[in-house]
């Protein structure tokens, strides 16, 4: 069905050529870019396309909730960018500075983001779906002085304001003005003046850009620090791993709140002037293949929780739509099964490419290429240029042996790599084997000798292609979104009928894991229908329907570890039917 297609070469051409002797300078040609030039991902996003010819492309073909249609060109991207980046450095914002985006997919999220780029500040993206209490856990850390966001998730700032003795500034980027609080700003970028020119912020290729918060199993999650040069890797591996061509039309499913949605639903397409388009609005099986009938998408990046729903509605509704569009697909954030790249093959005469890469790698780390055999299951193999490698679970030393299961590591040094989780300098040295007690974060990212290890257990088989196993802690991965159980836990006690609570994933057909939670009560509570309704409610609320539980189980005690920790691993293990074993090894103290 697509074979004339498949004549055309993809941009990777032969892997092993390109791996031979592979510098991340080819990324500079492949955007035409030289030592010495500009550098700011907002800039290079917008200006710098219109400056090669494209400023009538293009940039964002856009659809909200009911018909709401809009499609904005490559100048437009500029100019509402520059109006996003002369808003914030009139209200006084600084280079450096942390501005959160807090709004769903509308237009103004992706003007906005390249606004505070071009401005020098650092874009804090965070998904809208968040409750106040996740809000207010990352808008502290970060120490964020302005928050944009929009009339309909505002409510949720307003609660937590006044215990943020940083956040200056909350502006309102779409609604009605009227209802506006004192204090607040109101600015829509399309109706306020043209800003044909902006001074462009001269980055560093180590000046902060994006802030990214990601979970982890201990403590509130950690904002991991992504800085311009990350742009190498972003366009490399969009042209190499998602084959984007100046003639395509590229679907990123993701929400900017997540790393995909920035990465590849931002930066590297648009870097390359690639023409996107956003679907805001609620996902059906048969309002996506509208989505890709009406505007020819070509490449289309997802996530198997996506896939598996299309799967689960059947190849029939697929054949009602024509896709014949489509000429690449890939998939990133949990486990891509076999059966998905099965069906997908018969359903749409494409594969899905799995790639597997985290918020802290910025960039695909591990992938199937375009045009290469795709081994079903398998994630693939490392992007060219990256050393990648298996640590023993225990010793951290290197795994060789083929099958063999292990932690998989890469040795530092690729531009996009995280630069630090914010203001937690240990928890960033201990992503590193070999590490020095006393090595400066420059030289952790920069030490070819030492391993980042990502916390995934994998194998490799004999022709280097890596087989996911599992995490190595105990972060849920539900949907693709990683949530930590310790964030869930905190909320759970918060509750006044709850005493102590462990959070789990369990198994789920189509989300991999949902979130389950053990409490044990407070004297006086009874487990009850409307207590549970009620627990799950109130972490809803606070955090996000994401972290919400699917499953409450009342229980006298929790399995604890003699230093006290909950064994969250033993409850898991049960839970999956998996051998439990010797308590003493699922100990962790
Ligand atoms: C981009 C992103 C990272 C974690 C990662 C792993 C899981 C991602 C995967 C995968 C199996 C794949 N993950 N891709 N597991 N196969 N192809 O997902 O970033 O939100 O930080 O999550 O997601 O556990 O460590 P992030």
């Amino acid at each position: 069905m697509h074979t004339e297609k498949e004549e055309v070469l993809s941009n990777i051409g032969s892997y092993e050529k390109r791996c031979d002797g592979f510098d991340w300078g080819v990324s500079k040609e492949i955007l035409s870019w030289k030592d010495g030039e500009l550098l700011n991902i907002g800039a290079i996003c917008s200006d710098r396309v219109c400056a090669r010819g494209w400023g009538d492309k293009p940039a964002l073909v856009w659809e909200g909730f009911g018909d709401k249609k809009r499609t904005y060109t490559f100048d437009d991207l500029k100019l509402h960018s520059n109006g996003f980046a002369k808003l914030l450095v009139d209200i006084g914002i600084e280079p450096g500075d942390r501005v959160c985006v807090f709004m769903d997919r509308i237009p103004s999220l992706y003007f906005s983001f390249l606004g505070i780029l071009k401005m020098g500040g650092v874009a804090q993206p965070l998904f809208c779906a968040f409750g106040d209490e996740s809000l207010e856990v990352r808008l502290a850390s970060a120490g964020t002085r302005a928050i944009l966001t929009t009339q309909k998730h505002v409510k949720k700032v307003r609660k937590i304001k006044d215990r943020l003795p940083a956040l200056e500034h909350v502006i309102v980027v779409e609604g009605d003005r009227s209802k506006l609080k004192d204090g607040e700003g109101f600015f829509h970028v399309e109706s306020a003046d043209r800003v044909e020119e902006f001074d462009v912020f001269p980055a560093d290729p180590e000046t902060p850009s994006v802030l990214h918060y990601t979970s982890g199993t201990t403590g509130q999650p950690k904002g991991a620090q992504h800085v311009h040069d990350s742009i190498w890797g972003q366009a490399l591996t969009t042209s190499w791993v998602l084959d984007l061509r100046d003639d395509d039309v590229y679907w990123c499913t993701a929400d900017p709140g997540w790393v995909t949605g920035t990465s590849y639903g931002i930066i590297g397409p648009w870097s390359l002037g690639v023409t996107q388009c956003v679907l805001d609005s609620g996902f059906t099986s048969a309002r996506w293949y509208q989505f890709i009938q009406d505007h020819r998408v070509t490449v289309w990046y997802s996530a198997p929780t996506a896939i598996r729903s299309l799967m689960r509605d059947g190849e029939e509704l697929a054949g009602k739509y024509d896709l014949k569009s489509l000429r690449h697909l890939a998939s990133v954030g949990e486990p891509l099964n076999a059966e998905a790249v099965v069906w997908s093959e018969r359903a749409y005469g494409l594969p899905f490419h799995d790639t597997f890469w985290q918020t802290e790698t910025g960039s695909i780390m591990i992938a199937n290429y375009p045009g290469m055999e795709i081994r079903p299951g398998s994630m693939g193999r490392p992007f060219p240029g990256i050393e990648a490698g298996l640590l023993d679970l225990k010793t951290h030393e290197e795994l060789t042996e083929p099958g063999k299961v292990g932690l998989i590591a890469f040795r530092p040094g690729w531009p996009s790599m995280f630069r630090a989780y914010r203001g937690e300098p240990e928890k960033y040295r201990g992503r590193f084997v070999g590490a020095r007690a006393d090595a400066t974060p420059d030289e952790l990212r920069t030490d070819t000798g030492l391993w980042y290890v990502s916390g995934d257990r994998s194998s490799i088989d004999q022709d280097g292609y890596y087989w996911f196993v599992g995490r190595d802690d105990d972060v849920i991965n539900t949907g693709g979104h990683l949530v930590g159980p310790f964030e869930i836990e905190s909320a759970l006690v918060e509750h006044e009928a709850i005493a102590e609570a462990a959070a789990i994933g369990k198994p789920d057909e189509v989300n991999m894991e949902v979130v389950k939670v053990f409490v044990t009560l407070n004297a006086g509570y009874e487990p009850s229908g409307d207590l549970e309704l009620a627990i799950m409610n109130f972490i809803r609320k606070r955090l996000s329907p994401l972290a919400m539980p699917q499953e409450i189980e009342y229980v006298e005690k929790l399995p604890k570890t003699r230093s006290g920790k909950i064994l969250r691993r033993y409850l898991r293990a049960l839970e999956w039917g998996e051998d439990v074993g010797d308590l003493s090894t699922l100990e962790d103290d």
